[in-house]
């Protein structure tokens, strides 16, 4: 029997809509849902082969205990008692730091995963908590916290109405518009509006896709957009081109702006940034004077010590000039239902990591620290992890020594589809489900929409028999480590209550599940055209409901900082900025002239759809971009082997010459290098590429605890035949 099935796409944020053509229990088509109203116009060739992860050859298909150098397959009460014992004993001995967790990013895309992981975390209580934002967004979380008083408050583009978009270490024509909001087609959308006469900047050290279509590249000096910002800043408050109501109404604190700018010269800053002072100052005048416009950032600003000062004076220029909460700026989007809320609710308590004495971020300590929290003895040395949609031995840094680390544990659990390169030490592989096998409602993300928007993104397939929600696992953790959910006592008892009533009458939906709280968020929802919505409205538009239309005016009462007003210079960041500023110009170290800059590739999601056969041609590689110029001083051709190395690492790949990246900048794609081990049929591992992460150390951004992934000083030598 054929059948059909709206959903829509969560490997990013672009959430595509989706048609689903299903024969019997599979997946025979996949196509965009060109009667969603919002979201498929990014539908992308992941989307459309998102059914071979689902069929994945090599998928773990049944809870898996590691006998020796292989695999054996058990059920769920065996691996959830083991695992509970397990770290209930380690507990019992070491107290609650003992058990760590990392989250990697595909959990934030499942309405469930993240809240009952924290859910479990709370319960037992550890502190070991890692998460990927540390090598992606953490540092947006930092600025918005200290801006506009919450972490979420994630204002959205309104590209259709924008004349000027000043883009700064983003690569949308591959990458989608897409970091912590959903902007269908925004990329197109913003060629659309160039060719009604908008301009478009690109800032990248590299001559991406992005920036060949735009009408002004800045190739800045990697890392150092702070400087080209402040610089931009320093040239409008000088030149009194600021938003004079907005930055005495709206925002506080830029007169210490304007003494922070008053003490840097613009010379300096240009030979920081690597910009010549009147390309700044012409850019300056043009985004100031623009009628409508926005500054985007992204991990190529956030990736670097620099990282939050960058992310920082982006926001800053959006204030400044007035572009928060007007056409063409940046909106605030309510949602249909309150994040901001509920992630203060939620908010994990303050905690000083054991090793490297740093505060969380976002609820979680820095990837960065955890092969040393793993390493090195001590109360409070984790000896148990849990990774959860993860593979941070490629994602992160240093993975050669997060690698030893997780060798030496005594407990790994691993929650994921495919045993992948940091699973390999794993002594349980649980099997999750892939999002074409549940459904979802992000109430989390319904103010990260760049209208207001909502689609139940529906289940297409039933999962094989003996794999489990993410939330399923939690919960039967906790429960069977007798601790309670959520830190709050009843709740497990409740939940074993609800599932014995199930039983006993035969209707499985009498059990507790997620589904309750994603009816209960519903039921909260705000008020369009004088009604809430209904989980009635949301069954019956399969492709998503446009609740109304884009508002301004929201940004001013959603604030959540005491004062309701934006904090243009919070301390510690004009501190931060200070200091970079007494700091001499970045320079190269001894034997490592090159920086190594990173890239995405259209059909590579991070560290994990590598493998499939849909999405690359076979034997497909990453490989090390040179500039022609340097690879011809370095007596590199075009194919040659070539060796990239750092004080911590050496990899090996073929060079492509370009004229692309600045000079001085070689270029390895991430997410290559991960091996896909085969735990049911014992079969080698499969690899593709290299892993440019070995050649990045601990380095993180001190305000945002991020890893500088893309600011690595590396040497570049041909490998001899
Ligand atoms: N050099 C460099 N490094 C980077 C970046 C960069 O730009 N440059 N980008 C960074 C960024 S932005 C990110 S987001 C991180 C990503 O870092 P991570 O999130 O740690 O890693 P991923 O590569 O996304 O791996 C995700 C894993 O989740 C599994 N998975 C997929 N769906 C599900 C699911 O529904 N349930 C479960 N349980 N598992 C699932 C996949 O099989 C895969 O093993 O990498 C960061 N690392
Ligand atoms: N196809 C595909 N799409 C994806 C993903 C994917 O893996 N594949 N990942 C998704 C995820 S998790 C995320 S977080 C988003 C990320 O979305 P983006 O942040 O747009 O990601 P990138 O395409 O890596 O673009 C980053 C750009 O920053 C540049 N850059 C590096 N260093 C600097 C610097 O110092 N200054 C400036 N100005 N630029 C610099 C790089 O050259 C690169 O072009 O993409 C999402 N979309
Ligand atoms: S992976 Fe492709 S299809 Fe899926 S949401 Fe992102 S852009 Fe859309
Ligand atoms: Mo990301």
């Amino acid at each position: 029997m054929t059948s059909t099935v709206h959903t829509f796409c969560r490997y990013c944020m672009a959430s595509c809509g989706l048609e689903v053509t299903v024969e019997g229990n599979r997946i025979t088509k996949i196509a965009p849902d060109k009667q969603n109203p919002h979201s498929w116009h990014d539908f992308c060739a992941k989307g459309r082969t998102a059914n071979q992860l689902v069929e994945h050859p090599r998928r773990i298909l049944a809870p898996m205990r590691r006998v020796g150098d292989g695999y054996v397959e058990a059920t769920w009460d065996e691996a959830i008692r083991d695992i509970a014992d397990r770290m209930n004993a380690l507990i019992d001995a070491d107290g609650p730091d003992a058990i760590g967790a990392y989250y990697g990013n595909p959990s934030g895309h499942s309405s469930s995963n993240v809240m009952f992981m924290s859910a479990w975390m709370d319960a037992i209580g550890t502190r070991s908590r890692f998460a990927v934002g540390s090598v992606d967004q953490n540092a947006l979380h930092v600025v918005a916290e200290a801006m506009f008083g919450s972490a979420l408050m994630v204002p959205v583009s309104d590209v259709d109405n924008c004349d000027y978009f000043l883009l700064i270490g983003t690569n949308p024509a591959v990458s989608a518009w897409n970091w912590l909001e959903t902007v269908p087609g925004g990329w197109q959308r913003a060629l659309n509006r160039q060719r009604e006469g908008a301009t478009i900047v690109v800032v990248d050290p590299v001559r991406t896709e992005s920036a060949e279509k735009a009408d002004v590249h800045l190739a800045v000096r990697p890392g150092q957009d702070w400087a080209l910002l402040l610089a931009v800043v320093k040239v409008i408050l000088d030149e009194r081109l600021e938003h004079t109501t907005d930055c005495r109404d709206l925002a506080t604190g830029v007169d210490d702006l304007r003494a922070l700018v008053a003490e840097a010269d613009l010379d300096d800053l240009s030979t920081r940034c690597g910009l010549d002072r009147t390309v700044i100052e012409r850019t300056a005048r043009d985004f100031a004077t623009a009628r409508r416009a926005m500054v985007v950032t992204r991990t190529g600003i956030s990736l670097h010590a620099a990282g939050t000062v960058g992310e920082w004076l982006g926001q800053v220029l959006n204030v400044i000039t007035g572009r928060m909460d007007r056409p063409g700026g940046r909106r605030f989007e309510p949602g249909y239902f309150d994040a901001l809320r509920l992630a203060e609710l939620a908010k994990t308590k303050p905690h000083v990591s054991r090793v490297a004495g740093r505060e969380m971020v976002a609820g979680a300590h820095a990837l960065a620290e955890l092969p040393d929290e793993i390493l090195t003895p001590g109360p409070g040395q984790i000896r148990a992890m849990l990774i959860n949609c993860g593979n941070p031995v490629i994602s992160g840094p240093d993975g050669a020594k997060l690698d030893r680390a997780l060798a030496q544990l005594d407990l790994l659990v691993v929650v994921d589809l495919v045993q992948r390169e940091s699973h390999r030490h794993a002594h349980w592989l649980l099997p999750a489900q892939h999002w074409l096998e549940r459904a979802d409602l992000l109430a989390f993300t319904s103010n990260m929409h760049d209208e207001p928007f909502v689609q139940y993104g529906a289940k297409v397939v039933e999962p094989p028999p003996d794999t489990r929600p993410e939330w399923r696992m939690f919960v039967d953790l906790a429960i069977a480590m007798r601790r309670p959910l959520f830190g709050a006592r009843g709740l497990n008892g409740f939940i074993r209550a609800s599932r014995r009533v199930a039983a006993a009458t035969r209707r499985p939906g009498l059990a507790f599940s997620p589904d309750w709280l994603d009816r209960l968020f519903v039921r909260m929802s705000r008020k369009y055209n004088g009604r809430r919505l209904t989980w009635r409205d949301l069954m019956a538009n399969p492709h998503g409901i446009v609740l109304g239309p884009r508002e301004f005016g929201h940004f001013r009462g959603a604030l959540r900082t005491a004062d309701k007003r934006v904090h243009a210079a919070p301390p510690e960041f004009v501190a931060r900025a200070r200091e970079l500023l007494a700091e001499p110009g970045a320079t190269a170290p001894d034997g490592y002239p090159f920086q190594l800059g990173n890239r995405r590739n259209r059909h590579s999601m991070n560290s994990w759809l590598n493998e499939l056969p849909g999405l690359h041609r076979s034997g497909k590689r990453n490989d090390v971009l040179i500039n022609t110029a340097d690879a011809a001083e370095l007596g590199i051709a075009a194919g040659d082997r070539v060796r990239v190395f750092s004080p911590i690492g050496e990899v090996e790949l073929a060079a492509v010459l370009s004229d692309r990246p600045r000079r001085g900048l070689v270029v390895v794609d991430h997410g290559w290098g991960s091996r896909i081990f085969d735990p049911r049929g014992g079969a080698e591992p499969q690899s593709f590429g290299v892993n440019r992460n070995l050649l990045v150390g601990d380095e993180v951004d001190p305000l945002s605890q991020t890893s500088t992934l893309s600011s690595t000083y590396v040497g570049v030598e041909r490998v001899d035949p």
